[in-house]
C-alpha cells in the first residue's frame, strides 16, 4: 500500500519523468528509474528484428504496451531485418548496463560471440519470438515464442481442408513463399509443413517453386509474379506470413486469375489484413501466430531479473481459421 509520504515521492518521481521525457531521446524509454512502487525500475534493452511486417509491428506494440504496464523502463531499438544492427544494439546495452536484454533474433545463427559478451558482464538474456542456434545453451535464459515447426504442419492440415472444401481432384502445385532465409520461422514452417507433405501426400502434392520474400508485401508480390511467369499451373500458395500471401494477391490478380479460387492459399500469422483478405474470400485458410507476446515477456523479465528459474521455452496459445470462420472473427481480432 502507498502511504502519504510514498505517494508523495512517487508523485515527484512522476513529474521528474515528465519534465524528463520532454528531452528528446533516441528510444523509448521513460527516464523514469523507480517505478510506481518506489523500487528501481528494471531496465530492459530490447532488439526488434525490423518493421517488415504486420506481425512485427503488432509485436512492437505489445511490447512497448506491457513494458508500460509493468513499470519496466525499456530500450527499444529497431534493426531493420539487419543483423549487424542487432548486434550493435546488443552491445550497446551490454555498455549501458542494463538489467535484462531481450531480442527477437533476425536469423538463427551467429549470434555466439555477442551473447558471450553479454554472460561475461553478466546480463541476462531473454529470447523473444525467435530462437537462435549456439554451441552454449547457458548463453539464454528462455525464449518466449511460438512453435513454427507445428505452425508449418498447421497449415498443411489446413491445406488438407481448403482442398477437400474446394473439390480439389489432381495434381497440388505449391509455390512456397518463404519467410527471411535462416530465420527460425521460415527453417521450420517450411520442415513442418514438409512432414506433413512428405508423410500424407507424397504423390499428389509438390513443392514446384519455393523463394524468399523476406516476410514482406513487396517481396511476396515479386516473388509470385516470377512464379507465375515460370509455372503457370500453380494452384496452390503456401505463404510463410498473410503480408507475402497479400503480395502475392496483387500479382495473381493481375495474372488475370482469381486468388482463393484459381490458386488456393495458406498462410500464417492472421493478421487483421489476413483476415480482411480472407473475409474477401481471397485467403482460404491462416494458421494463428501470436504476436502480443509483451505480457508474458515482462513477467519473463522480472522473474529472471529477481534469481527465479523460468521454463525453457515459454509459448503461446494459438488457432486456426478457415475463410468461412473469418467475417465472424474479424470484429474480435486484436492485432
Ligand atoms: O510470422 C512474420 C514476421 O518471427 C513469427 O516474423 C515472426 C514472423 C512472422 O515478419 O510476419
Amino acid at each position: 500500500m502507498l502511504n502519504r509520504r510514498n505517494f508523495l515521492s512517487a508523485a515527484v518521481g512522476v513529474a521528474a519523468v515528465g519534465a524528463l521525457s520532454a528531452c528528446a531521446k533516441k528510444d523509448d524509454s521513460p527516464a523514469a528509474s523507480t517505478g510506481a512502487d518506489g523500487k528501481k525500475a528494471i531496465v530492459l534493452g530490447f532488439s526488434q528484428v525490423g518493421s517488415e511486417s504486420g506481425w512485427r509491428s503488432a509485436n512492437t506494440d505489445s511490447v512497448k504496451a506491457s513494458a508500460k504496464t509493468a513499470g519496466v523502463n525499456l530500450k527499444f531499438s529497431d534493426a531493420q531485418q539487419k543483423q549487424e544492427n542487432q548486434i550493435s544494439a546488443i552491445r550497446s546495452y551490454i555498455t549501458q548496463k542494463v538489467d535484462v536484454i531481450a531480442f527477437s533474433p533476425v536469423v538463427v545463427t551467429g549470434w555466439d560471440a555477442v551473447l558471450k559478451e553479454a554472460k561475461a558482464a553478466k546480463i541476462p538474456v531473454v529470447l523473444t519470438d525467435r530462437s537462435v542456434e549456439t554451441s552454449d545453451e547457458s548463453l539464454y535464459v528462455t525464449l518466449v515464442g511460438s512453435d513454427f515447426t507445428v505452425e508449418g504442419e498447421r497449415a498443411a492440415v489446413l491445406l488438407e481442408k481448403v482442398l477437400a472444401t474446394a473439390g480439389h481432384k489432381g495434381a497440388v502445385k505449391i509455390a512456397q513463399l518463404e519467410g527471411t532465409t535462416g530465420a527460425a520461422p521460415a527453417i521450420e514452417r517450411a520442415k513442418g509443413f514438409k512432414k506433413v507433405m512428405d508423410e500424407k501426400h507424397a504423390a499428389d502434392w509438390k513443392i514446384v517453386a519455393s523463394q524468399t520474400g523476406d516476410f514482406t508485401r513487396a517481396g511476396g508480390k515479386q516473388v509470385m509474379a516470377a512464379f507465375l511467369q515460370a509455372h503457370p499451373d500453380i494452384n496452390v500458395v503456401f505463404a510463410h506470413n498473410d503480408d507475402m500471401a497479400i503480395g502475392a494477391i496483387q500479382s495473381i490478380e493481375a495474372a488475370g486469375k482469381k486468388p482463393g479460387k484459381d490458386i488456393l492459399i495458406v498462410s500464417i500469422d492472421g493478421v487483421k489484413d489476413g483476415f480482411v483478405a480472407m473475409s474477401e474470400g481471397k485467403i482460404n485458410a491462416i494458421a494463428e501466430c501470436n504476436p502480443l507476446l509483451g505480457d508474458q515477456l515482462m513477467e519473463v523479465v522480472k522473474k529472471v531479473h529477481a534469481g527465479e528459474t523460468v521454463e525453457r521455452w515459454i509459448k503461446t496459445k494459438e488457432g486456426d481459421f478457415t475463410m468461412d470462420q473469418a467475417k465472424a472473427a474479424l470484429p474480435t481480432r486484436k492485432y
